[in-house]
């Protein structure tokens, strides 16, 4: 039996709510920066635009959704209120919104659009809105503007029905007069958990974080177990949740390494807190037309795919519709190759059917051929010896293989950290990767090998370890 120190069980023992383990299967979604600074080609409004500017003649949300959906994404995130305040929809509680605008005479509800078009192309709908108002009189008054805050979440938590994510990003800055807020997050957290259960709350909140930049790139080892103190740090401070535990110097949401186990070892508080990457196609996150010549190229974007949704965290892809209310054709044509080529690299997963032996596992229920015979019901044990296990996949026949998915079971956890997978080219084993994270989704591209024989080596786990993907392309 192994031996394990109990800060790494402690680790061991977190695991996922629901609505984590929901939202890490939504893998890659779009994000939709839209609203008055597509106006008046900005990215933050100052809140004193005039509703008249806003003007989306040719609006059409089912274009976006149905993109969307084609190039592999199962949902969308709209900016339903940025930072200058505007609604994209006909809030109660202010005239700065869509009902002021000559938009479909200010009966439109871009919204409401929104969420119907995603519900017709079988998307998730999510919406982002800004603590941060520049428009509004009461933002940084305190109650008042916190009212006025919930006002709005819970029109948008209501009308709107199921939405799977609220997105609140970690700006605060000055309102009217120079004025600043301090939100009252647990109080927002509230009517998002009692009108939206099974809704994430991400980056500012409780289930989600930040990946820590904003060009697409994830950790080499992106972990979903880290201390609490990444978690949002305003929060904590202003709840004073952190009396008796403490915050390392230079601890910093970008920080290079934040879950080995020299990161958890003095945090005796530990929360399960996945990574989100998120990025836009184009300079901007809103639409600008000089931004044109902007937009990522396919390899890129689907580089950015490989280090996000391969490497244990979510892509959340930013693609802003231009004035008219579409999206223009240089990103509909990218986003149309991102869903073809994942087509093309995922097209058959040739370890169906193929034979899955292991040289150790808890019992028969949890023996590895079960992920190949019955993926997604079942996942493989490794018993609590876990560490030099070895799996071993036999295709059947020879085939051109470049990449091997893994994945943990992350209801059990996130156990192994560190793993070694070979390929057996004539009578030997060659090394083709060495990793550490593993979490819900690993892909491992290399260079395209042909062969029958893979060989999967967990060198290290926590207390044990679990797979429930074992596919090859
Ligand atoms: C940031 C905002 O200030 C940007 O305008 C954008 O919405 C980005 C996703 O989050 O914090």
């Amino acid at each position: 039996m192994k031996k394990t120190p109990d800060y790494v069980k402690n680790a061991a023992s977190v695991v996922p709510s629901e609505r984590q383990i929901k939202w890490q299967q939504t893998e890659f979604y779009a994000f939709v920066h839209f609203g008055m600074n597509t106006f008046t080609d900005s990215e933050w409004g100052s809140g004193n635009e005039s509703p008249s500017l806003f003007n989306p003649s040719k609006l059409d949300c089912r274009q976006w959704a149905k993109l969307f959906m084609l190039s592999g994404m199962k949902a969308m995130i709209l900016t339903a209120k940025h930072h200058d305040g505007f609604c994209l929809w006909p809030s109660e509680y202010t005239d700065h919104s869509v009902k002021s605008s000559p938009w479909r005479n200010g009966r439109g509800d871009v919204v409401a659009d929104c969420a119907a078009a995603c519900k017709e192309f079988g998307l998730k709908f999510g919406i982002y809105v800004s603590p941060w108002d520049r428009h509004e009189e009461s933002y940084g008054s305190g109650k008042d503007y916190d009212d006025y805050f919930v006002n709005q979440l819970t029109e948008l938590c209501s009308d709107y029905g199921e939405l799977f994510c609220v997105w609140f990003d970690g700006a605060c800055g000055e309102g009217k007069d120079g004025k600043k807020q301090n939100y009252d997050w647990l109080r927002y957290y509230d009517v998002i958990r009692s009108l939206q259960p099974n809704a994430t709350i991400n980056i500012c909140g409780p289930d989600v974080r930040w990946c820590g930049n904003e060009v697409g790139v994830c950790r080499k080892s992106e972990w979903s177990v880290v201390p609490y103190y990444y978690s949002d740090f305003e929060l904590i401070k202003k709840e004073n949740q952190i009396k008796s535990f403490h915050i390392p110097k230079n601890t910093s949401k970008m920080a290079l390494d934040i879950g080995s186990r020299k990161r958890i070892k003095k945090c005796p508080e530990l929360i399960w807190y996945p990574a989100e990457v998120d990025v836009s196609v184009r300079k901007g996150w809103f639409y600008h037309e000089s931004d044109k010549y902007s937009v990522k190229p396919l390899n890129k974007i689907m580089d950015i795919y490989y280090n996000s949704v391969g490497s244990n965290a979510c892509l959340l892809l930013n693609v802003p519709p231009n004035k008219e209310g579409k999206i223009s054709s240089e990103d509909t044509d990218l986003l149309l190759s991102v869903g073809a080529q994942l087509d093309i690299e995922f097209n058959e997963n040739l370890a169906l059917g193929s034979t899955l032996t292991c040289d150790r596992c808890l019992d028969k229920e949890h023996d590895s051929q079960n992920i190949i015979d019955n993926p997604g019901d079942n996942y493989w044990h490794s018993g609590y010896d876990p560490d030099g296990s070895t799996l071993l996949l036999d295709l059947g026949d020879e085939y051109d293989i470049d990449k091997i998915v893994l994945g943990e079971h992350i209801r059990s956890g996130q156990q192994i950290e560190r793993f070694t997978l070979y390929v057996k080219t004539g009578n030997k084993w060659n090394k083709l990767y060495n990793g550490t994270v593993i979490g819900y989704k690993k892909i491992i591209r290399f260079k395209e090998v042909r062969a029958r024989y893979f060989k999967l080596v967990i060198n290290k786990s926590r207390c044990f370890a679990t797979l429930e993907k074992f596919e090859a392309y």
